[in-house]
C-alpha cells in the first residue's frame, strides 16, 4: 500500500438516506422519535438530536426508492480533504470534490466510493446548531441525543476491517471463531465505534445508531410505537447487548431503514485499551440475557448509492454465516461445532 497519509477522522457526524415520502418519514423520525428539524425543505429533512451543535446528523431526502446516499465522516482540519482525496485516489476509487452547500449547512467536502462500496463523505466545516441538552421542556419521544455509529453490511469483513484499520480506526470488539471473524467494532472517537461491520451481501447500509442519555428512553420509545399501534415497527429488543454493553432497541422506519437506539457503552480512548473478542459461541454476544435475534436483523439492509445516484452492485458474502437463520428466528450456530 501507498505511504499516503489518511485523513484525521473525528467521528461519524451524518448519514443521507433517500425516503420515498417524506410526510411519512417526517412522522417517524420528527413526531414519534422526536429528532430536532434544524432545516426542512420541499424534498429534504435534516435533523439533528438535542446533543449536537452541528447542524445535522441525518439527512432524508425524497426519492424515488429507499436507499442510503452517503455516509459522512467529519475530518480535524481542512487538509484532511486534501489528505481523503489523495488517499481513495490512490486506492482507485472514484472521488468527487464537493463545493460547500452541496449539502445545506456542510462547507467543502470530498466525496469517495471507498473500497467496500460505499458513498463516504469527508467534511471538516459545518454550520452550528443551538444545542439543547438542556431544553427538557423540548425532549421527545426517544429523546435522541447524538448521531453514535454506522452499521454497515460487507461480504468481506476482514476486507472490512484492513480499510478501517488503514483510516486508522482502533477495534473495541469482535466476534469471531478460530477460523473466522464474523463481526468488527471500529472507532475513533473515544467510544465503542463508529463504524461495525455485519456480515451479508454487501454493500447495504444496516443501521444507524443513535443515543440517547438514559436508558429509560429506550424502554419509552417502545412505549410510545406500542401505545399508538405502531408496534410493528419496533424489530428487536429492547435488550442488553453484549457486544458493547449498550442497552437497545431497533426500529424500522417507513421505507424499512434501520435505526438503533442505543445507550450506556464505554470509554475506548486510552492509547492501549484492547480489543475485546467474543466468541461466535457465546449466546450471550449480541444480546447479554441470550434473547434470539429476529431474523430480518440479519438478512434485511438498505441499499446503497454511488456518486451517481445509482444503486451499487451487490455481492454475496464470503465465508460462513455467523447464524442459520430458521424459521424459528433463533439462528443457531452453523460454524464449529453443531450444537
Ligand atoms: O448485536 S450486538 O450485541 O453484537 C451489537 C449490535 C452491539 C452493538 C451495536 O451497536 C449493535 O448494533
Ligand atoms: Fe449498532
Ligand atoms: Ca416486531
Amino acid at each position: 500500500m501507498s505511504e499516503i497519509q489518511a485523513p484525521d477522522i473525528v467521528r461519524a457526524a451524518y448519514a443521507e438516506l433517500v425516503v420515498t415520502d417524506l410526510a411519512a418519514s417526517r412522522w417517524f423520525w420528527v413526531d414519534m422519535l422526536g429528532f430536532v428539524v434544524t432545516v426542512e425543505q420541499d424534498d429534504a429533512l435534516y435533523l439533528r438530536g438535542h446533543d449536537e451543535l452541528t447542524h445535522h446528523s441525518l439527512v432524508l431526502r425524497a426519492g424515488a426508492r429507499p436507499a442510503a446516499a452517503a455516509i459522512a465522516y467529519r475530518v480535524r482540519s481542512a487538509a484532511d480533504l486534501d489528505r481523503a482525496e489523495r488517499f481513495f485516489g490512490e486506492r482507485g476509487c472514484a472521488v468527487r470534490r464537493q463545493p460547500a452547500g452541496a449539502t445545506t449547512g456542510v462547507g467543502e467536502a470530498v466525496r469517495v466510493v471507498d473500497p467496500l462500496g460505499f458513498t463516504v463523505e469527508f467534511f471538516y466545516a459545518i454550520d452550528r446548531a443551538e444545542r439543547l441538552i438542556q431544553r427538557y421542556d423540548l425532549h421527545r419521544g426517544a429523546h435522541i441525543a447524538r448521531l453514535d455509529h454506522f452499521n454497515i453490511v460487507v461480504p468481506d469483513i476482514p476486507a472490512a476491517y484492513a480499510h478501517y484499520e488503514s483510516l486508522g480506526f482502533g477495534c473495541s470488539e469482535t466476534i469471531e471463531d478460530e477460523h473466522q471473524m464474523f463481526a468488527a467494532w471500529m472507532f475513533r472517537k473515544q467510544t465503542v465505534h463508529d463504524v461495525a461491520f455485519t456480515s451479508g451481501v454487501g454493500p447495504r447500509l444496516h443501521h444507524l445508531g443513535f443515543a440517547t442519555h438514559e436508558s429509560h428512553h429506550v424502554l419509552t420509545t417502545c412505549d410510545i410505537f406500542g401505545a399508538t399501534e405502531q408496534q410493528q415497527h419496533i424489530e428487536r429488543g429492547p435488550g442488553r447487548h453484549g457486544v458493547s454493553n449498550a442497552f437497545y432497541v431497533y426500529l424500522r422506519d417507513p421505507d424499512g431503514h434501520r435505526i438503533e437506539v442505543y445507550t450506556s457503552d464505554y470509554f475506548t480512548g486510552d492509547p492501549d485499551h484492547e480489543t475485546y473478542r467474543w466468541s461466535v459461541h457465546d449466546e450471550r454476544r449480541r444480546d447479554y440475557w441470550g434473547n434470539a435475534v429476529i431474523p430480518s436483523w440479519y438478512a434485511e439492509a438498505t441499499n446503497v448509492l454511488d456518486l451517481d445516484a445509482r444503486e451499487q452492485p451487490l455481492t454475496d458474502m464470503v465465508g460462513q454465516s455467523e447464524v442459520r437463520v430458521g424459521a424459528d428466528g433463533l439462528g443457531s450456530i452453523t460454524t464449529g461445532t453443531q450444537r
